[in-house]
């Protein structure tokens, strides 16, 4: 092929890969679409330190093209050109250029990091307390008394204060539209402090390999008013006192089952083990596992054998009957909170 086919072909799949790529970015997702303050002063530095390298990248591309044009080898001229030595005048504006233009990255970029490592009491802000699980998340409000797991529930325009460790190896919180990353450490605890500003969901994840589903370690943010979030936050310690609804004899059964073979790992309201998610909200989450959509057929797939949506966590295939999927699946969705229920 010749060279400027494939000069053509080459900036084609380049073009698309670059059409491709900018649809990544969702205002969900998006670290470059920041939807609060923390988020946006990261993404500040971000474009000031990628403006001054595509400055420093187009200057010395100008130079360079210009250097090979005007001293290329010319017709008729013979050996190698005159060699210099040594250039006050080139090294002075070497050393003093980068030094300059490292300082207009410092000041900001110290000034940020001082900025987010401000701790905040309760008084200012929500305390909320994350521990990181292969392959989940563990959110507790300490001065609400209530947990959950998996959905990290915020109310909208409010520092959240986060002290973040981990049970088992190291992981990273990370909310990119919001900010972060923040690792999580067995017997350390980490300070990051975010917030939102526009409700609606946000995606997290775990930004530290830390094992075979590492990969599949994602949780969500849902933001609500204050006022949701307040009520939430009520619903959750109530429930604790309260007794779970039976809706069917079904779900009955799966609550009996549930009791027997599943609360060791899995608490439901404020009774049961931590081995695993807190389920009191179960059915207000959006996903099961933190992966699949949270529908009934996905709950019974989980149900069925959990090592095969997710390899290697630390749910054990129980080999449950269809019988007794079936009725976990019927009690497991009369765990809400929320009014409108899921089913
Ligand atoms: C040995 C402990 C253990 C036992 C027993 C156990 N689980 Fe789990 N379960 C876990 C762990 C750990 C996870 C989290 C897996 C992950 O996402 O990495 C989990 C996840 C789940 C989830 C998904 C939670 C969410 O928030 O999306 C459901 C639902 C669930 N288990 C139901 C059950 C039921 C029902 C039983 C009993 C039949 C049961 N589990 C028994 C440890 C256990
Ligand atoms: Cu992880």
């Amino acid at each position: 092929m010749k060279s400027w086919q494939q000069f053509w072909r080459q900036l084609f799949l380049f073009g698309l890969l670059a059409l491709v790529v900018t649809g990544c970015g969702t205002n969900e997702l998006s670290a470059l679409k920041p939807q609060g303050p923390v988020a946006a002063m990261q993404y500040d530095l971000m474009m000031l330190s990628s403006s001054i390298m595509i400055g420093v990248f187009i200057v010395v591309m100008l130079i360079l093209t210009y250097v090979l044009i005007r001293y290329r080898k010319r017709r008729g001229q013979e050996g190698i050109p005159k060699q210099v030595e040594g250039s006050h005048t080139l090294e002075i504006l070497w050393t003093v250029i980068p030094f300059l233009l490292l300082i207009i990255m410092a000041v900001p970029t110290v000034k940020t990091n001082f900025t987010l490592a401000d701790e905040y009491s309760n008084k200012e802000a929500l305390q909320v307390k994350v521990t990181a699980h292969q392959f989940w998340w563990e959110f507790e409000y300490p001065d609400l008394g209530v947990a959950t797991a998996q959905d990290l529930v915020l109310p909208v325009g409010k520092k959240v204060q986060f002290t973040v460790s981990s049970a088992d190896v190291v992981h990273s919180f990370w909310i990119p539209a919001l900010g972060g990353k923040m690792d999580t450490t067995p017997g350390l605890e980490n300070k990051i402090w975010l917030q939102a500003d526009r409700t609606g969901t946000f995606y997290g994840k775990c930004a530290e390999l830390c094992g075979a589903s590492h990969a599949l370690m994602d949780f969500k943010v849902e933001v609500m008013e204050q006022a949701d979030f307040d009520k939430w936050a009520q619903k959750m310690k109530a429930v604790q006192s309260a007794e779970p609804v039976k809706a069917t004899a079904i779900a009955a059964e799966g609550q009996a089952i549930f009791e027997k073979s599943c609360m060791g790992c899995h608490a439901v309201a404020g009774k049961g083990g931590k081995l695993g998610p807190n389920l009191t909200n179960f059915a207000d989450r959006m996903r099961v596992a933190g992966i699949k959509p949270n529908e009934p057929k996905y709950l019974e797939e989980w149900l069925k054998d959990p090592q095969k949506m997710k390899p290697g966590n630390n749910m054990p295939n129980l080999n449950l009957s269809d019988d007794q999927v079936n009725a976990l699946v019927d009690y497991l969705y009369t765990l809400s909170v929320k009014d409108e229920k899921k089913q």
